[in-house]
């Protein structure tokens, strides 16, 4: 099969792959599209860094159809419409128990490790790692059965891809994580595709004031098409003061969606007494925060994959689109055959679109 290759600090390369598998609960899914998410530039910046095994594949965003199932395999079949999640849960641990499955501690659970560690993905009988979990850059990905959830046929593969991490993610991080009320008054740093998942979370959750903020002006008018009712441009007024202006003073969330420090700090002075402070991005540094805010009863808290339960939210986010509930248009701001994969990284590093979405 075609893939796009990550050997290091040169552009991805198509090459041709062999793929293995299914195995034991494990699902293989044809391609049919996967949305370019800001952590693969993470992750080719590690890579490039010496920081992750290489050659690599990436892409974490896929919307599939079902090829093959293997031994066991009972929640999905051959020819049934999926979207793959990055990180499955095990559904057995303490954590998927008591419905945090986002914080399952075994990924890898029994089953799939009885299926063995062999690599799924080789070139001339050399591993080629599976970035982000899933290597969506591909014709064909293989899964355990976890991270397969299967949605309604109709929904078109092309942009529900996005319910895989973005959406999930940044809805999700308002309206599961920090439980957004109606009323409520929001501050979203970065309005990149999780970002302006969290502004429509927020919209519909209720929110009277959805504060957006960015460096880029287009972004402006994008946020509103989610829902955002102001916008701030970071890279040319004071965001902390402004948003308070804005909110009058009465900020109860600001959501990070960035993976900065510094704007993690940001969205700590924004919120009021008694708010939250939600950290989406992956920050990679420490945090400094003014301890005697604590005392005015201020809340910093983390969000990861939307605290989804992933067999439940991601077919009703796919249904609320189909819905007109959530837009999930808007986000795609181009579609690409693989060959251009590379392009629709240069589109991201730019910040010129929401996201691209590779067509395989
Ligand atoms: C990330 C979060 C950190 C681990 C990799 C995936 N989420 C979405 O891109
Ligand atoms: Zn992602």
């Amino acid at each position: 099969m075609r893939a796009a290759i990550l050997r290091g600090p040169d552009p991805m390369t198509i090459e041709q792959v062999n793929l293995d598998g299914p195995r034991a609960c494990e699902v293989r899914v044809k391609v049919v599209a996967c949305g370019v998410c800001h952590s693969d530039l993470h992750t080719i910046n590690r890579a490039k860094a010496g920081a992750l095994p290489i050659p690599v594949i990436l892409g974490h965003e896929v919307g599939g159809i079902v090829e093959e199932v293997g031994p066991g395999v009972t929640s999905v079949k051959a020819g049934d419409h999926v979207v793959v999640a990055f990180r499955p849960n095990c559904g057995q641990c303490f954590f998927c128990l008591r419905g945090e499955g986002q914080l399952c501690e075994r990924p890898d659970y029994p089953e799939r490790a009885a299926a063995g560690t062999a690599p799924r993905l080789t070139q001339e009988g050399k591993p080629i790692q599976q970035g982000i979990g899933v290597a969506g850059y591909s014709e064909y990905t293989v899964m355990p059965e976890r991270g397969v959830v299967k949605i309604r046929q109709d929904a078109p593969l092309e942009t529900v891809c996005l319910v895989g991490c973005g959406v999930t993610t940044g809805v999700g991080a308002a309206i599961r994580t920090a439980k957004v009320e109606a009323g409520s008054t929001v501050a979203v740093i970065g309005l990149g595709g999780v970002g302006l998942n969290v502004v429509q979370g927020a919209r519909l959750a209720g929110a009277r004031k959805i504060i957006a903020i960015d460096t880029v002006d287009s972004k402006a008018d994008l946020a509103a098409k989610f829902g955002a009712t102001h916008f701030i441009n970071a890279a040319k007024e004071d965001v902390v003061a402004q948003a308070q202006k804005i909110g009058g003073g009465c900020v109860d969330y600001a959501f990070e969606a960035i993976g900065l420090g510094a704007t993690v700090t940001q969205a700590f002075n924004i919120v009021r007494a008694g708010g939250t402070a939600v950290v989406v991005g992956v920050v990679g540094q420490d945090v400094t925060v003014p301890g005697l805010a604590f005392l005015r009863e201020k809340r910093l808290i983390g969000s990861f994959f939307g605290s989804a339960t992933l067999q439940h939210d991601i077919p009703l986010y796919v249904d609320m689109y189909m819905d007109g509930k959530l837009n999930l248009d808007d986000l795609v701001s181009k579609r690409r055959p693989l060959a251009e994969v590379n392009e629709a990284f240069e589109d991201m590093k730019t910040g010129g679109v929401a996201r691209s979405v590779m067509m395989l």
